[in-house]
């Protein structure tokens, strides 16, 4: 059984289909595990995206990121990271796969519905920079 944790970004959560997006997971195996919801600070956007400090878009994204609130979920089941990012689809919503939480909901590159992690390793990291072990169950 893995964990990974989710996202529901500001602009999916702005536009009232939390429910919708939840229902993507449930009805796939995908178990809510732990479910905040949170307005994040510039210091959390930048700490939890420091990988793409560099990068040209890093701005945008933290200031999308810190727009509104978000809910942070960890979600539970077989191959759970893979099978996340497979019902999220492509970070640019132009080319996620009909059905995907992001051809459904998202609007752009950056107003993209969903963060998921990217790999068991980065889960694990992920998760603890949101949630305390008595959180999850
Ligand atoms: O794991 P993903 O969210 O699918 O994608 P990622 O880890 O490559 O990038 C993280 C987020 O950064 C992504 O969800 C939206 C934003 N982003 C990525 N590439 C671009 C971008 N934002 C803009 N404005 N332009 C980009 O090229």
């Amino acid at each position: 059984m893995e964990q990974t944790l989710s996202i529901i970004k500001p602009d999916a959560v702005a536009k009232g289909v939390i429910g919708k997006i939840v229902d993507r997971f449930e009805s796939n195996g995908l178990k809510i595990a732990a479910m905040r919801k949170i307005k994040l600070s510039r210091e959390d956007a930048g700490k939890f995206y420091e990988v793409h400090k560099e990068r040209p878009f890093f701005g945008e994204l933290v200031d999308f990121m810190t727009s509104g609130p978000v809910v942070v979920m960890v979600l539970e089941g077989d191959n759970a990271v893979v099978k996340n990012r497979e019902l999220m689809g492509a970070t640019n919503p132009k080319e996620a796969a009909p059905g995907t939480i992001r051809a459904d909901f998202a609007q752009s590159i950056d107003a993209n519905a969903v963060h998921g992690s990217d790999s068991l390793e980065n889960a694990k990291g992920e998760i603890e920079f949101f949630f305390a072990k008595r959180d999850i169950s």
